[in-house]
């Protein structure tokens, strides 16, 4: 297998941590978002979508998406599960993990950030301003849920982690680089300290990666 991978895409970081829940470790290839090669020829001939991450199968089929990527793991690796074995329970999971994968990063991607700086002459605190508008957005309704529902546990759903702990930890990684105040989130930063304490979380964190900057 080899995964495309940059130390700083937040998809890629998802995928490094099921990688490392399922103890695997393929082969990486790194594409630097920040000088544009995911806009490169041969990486569209991979992924039309020019964005980060891709996996290659042993197979040689090429997954993009890395909710996509992920539940192919689950369903090709199967210890430890990263989804629970009850469908409301699964339902929920997903949908914790589908509130930050679809409902706040798309809005911080490097793409839409860079719109607003170009097209759209955003300065870079209106810029900064926006992302951490969205993050609080999706954060408020996270944490409440979270700190009302019998299900959550250590971790977002019971006491393993799942997809959902797997979409939070890089997202918070991400706020934290534009400086927002994550005191108002006290449950999603215990899940986070309680992922962060497994060395498959730790070990996935974009300082840790080869190509870190
Ligand atoms: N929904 C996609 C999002 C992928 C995505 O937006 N990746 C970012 C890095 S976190 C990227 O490649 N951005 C490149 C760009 O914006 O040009 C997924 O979950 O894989």
């Amino acid at each position: 297998m080899k995964l495309y991978d940059y130390f700083r895409s937040s998809a890629a970081y998802r995928v490094r941590i099921a990688l490392n829940l399922k103890g695997l470790a393929p082969e990486r290839a790194f594409v630097h978002l920040r000088r544009g090669a995911q806009r490169a020829d041969d990486y569209l001939a991979l992924n039309p979508q020019g964005l980060l991450p891709s996996l290659v199968t042993e197979t040689g089929d090429v997954l993009t998406q890395s909710l996509a990527i992920i539940e192919w793991l689950d369903e090709t690796y199967r210890e430890p599960p990263l989804l629970p074995p009850d469908t409301a329970e699964r339902a929920r999971v997903r949908a914790l993990a589908l509130a930050i994968a679809c409902d706040i990063h798309p809005l911080n991607n490097l793409r839409v950030l860079n719109y607003l700086t170009g097209t759209l002459g955003a300065t870079d605190a209106q810029k900064d301003g926006w992302y951490r508008y969205w993050c609080d957005v999706g954060f408020e309704a996270l944490e409440t849920r979270l700190a009302r529902e019998a299900a959550t546990g250590k971790f977002c759903h019971g006491a393993a982690p799942t997809l959902a702990d797997i979409c939070l930890v890089p997202q918070l990684a991400n706020a934290r680089r534009v400086d927002l105040d994550l005191a108002p989130y006290p449950t999603l930063l215990s899940i986070e300290a309680a992922c962060l304490a497994l060395p498959a979380f730790a070990n996935a964190a974009p300082a840790k990666q080869p190509d870190a900057e």
